[in-house]
């Protein structure tokens, strides 16, 4: 129990036999379950486990009959703490990656109700630069943007840290069954919890890199299937946020805006193409040109403006 509420922390884990331990016995006193989510691993790791579950009483060991990703494997324990009721929940990797010291700091908005989920932020540590590897830092800089814009957190970076809290109320209403299960889970998962207007708040905490841990991520193939994840999610959420659950006129300026630039994309073709056949500038196409261009970007500048509005009290 931390401050009266009751505490889980979901363990996503694959192949961490080396790992495992260190996570299971640095785990502060107050956490009252441990779930430890072996997904479909191929090394000793589930006998490691079911060694410290013999002395251990907090760990439940949940094991996949296939691998499912760091996504599926967060949902399976999502729904054990759902069904057992647990106040806050919270994720930290297998690979021992997250200081459990941080913990507390992450549970505490959300046990007090100031917020349903928190997550840790690791950009905004004054020597984040020189502690993440450089090609992770721009990366995650790269989708932490994304994830503003689709997420509509706005406040939020560090997108892709997995060290997060989430409360009750929360895992009751999202649906587990449909999160997505690979890297882009966080991704994901911000942009279900927006649309049911949770509170989010980001707090500072130091990276953990060289522990001993062994990334299973591919950083290029992650970036481009998260971001195509995330255009796919921005679009779902304008319309279960926007148009189906509530309305907001933003949606035309986004319409206009992608409109607008689609069309000064074509007149771009056209301006180039006579400009180089007939040898001298295209005025008329020119004007039209500009004239979509400007106005696209500033629809789209306003959409933001007043998706950011709208959401500024979730946090
Ligand atoms: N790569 C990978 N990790 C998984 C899987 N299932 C669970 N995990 C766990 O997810 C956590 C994060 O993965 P990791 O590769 O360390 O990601 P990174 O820390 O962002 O580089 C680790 O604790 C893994 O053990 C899976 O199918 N693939
Ligand atoms: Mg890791």
């Amino acid at each position: 129990m931390y401050k009266n509420k009751k505490i889980a922390v979901v363990v996503p884990s694959f192949n961490e036999e080396t790992q495992i331990s260190k996570v299971i016995t640095t785990m502060p006193d107050y956490v009252d379950h441990i779930i430890i989510i072996d997904d479909k691993s191929t090394d000793n790791m589930a006998a490691v486990v079911e060694e410290h579950c013999k002395t251990n009483p907090k760990i439940v060991l949940i094991r996949h009959e296939i691998n499912q990703g760091v996504g599926g494997s967060i949902a399976t324990g999502y729904k054990w703490a759902r069904d057992h009721e647990c106040d806050a929940t919270a994720v930290m990797a297998g690979d021992g990656q997250m200081d459990p010291n941080d913990l507390a700091e992450l549970l505490d908005p959300v046990v007090s109700g100031e917020v349903d989920y928190s997550k840790a932020n690791r950009l905004i540590y004054a020597k984040a630069y020189e502690i993440v590897p450089k090609v992770r830092f721009w990366g995650n800089a790269i989708l932490s943007l994304l994830t503003k814009i689709a997420s509509g957190y706005w406040h939020i970076s560090d997108s892709q840290t997995g060290y997060t809290v989430i409360n009750l109320k929360a895992l009751q209403i999202i649906d587990w069954d449909l999160m997505y299960k690979r890297y882009g889970q966080p991704n994901d998962l911000l942009v279900r919890l927006n649309i049911h207007n949770f509170k989010v708040r980001d707090i500072p905490q130091k990276p953990v890199y060289n522990v001993g841990e062994q990334s299973k991520l591919k950083i290029r193939k992650a970036i481009f299937t998260i971001s195509i994840l995330l255009l796919k999610k921005f679009f779902w959420r304008l319309k279960e946020k926007y148009i189906i659950r509530d309305f907001h006129p933003l949606v035309f300026f986004y319409f206009f805006g992608f409109f607008s630039l689609g069309c000064s994309f074509l007149f771009s073709i056209r301006f180039f193409r006579l400009w180089f056949v007939n040898g001298e500038v295209p005025e008329v196409t020119l004007i039209l040109l500009l004239f979509m261009l400007a106005g696209g970007v500033q629809a789209i500048f306003l959409a933001m403006w007043m998706d950011q509005d709208y959401n500024k009290e979730l946090r």
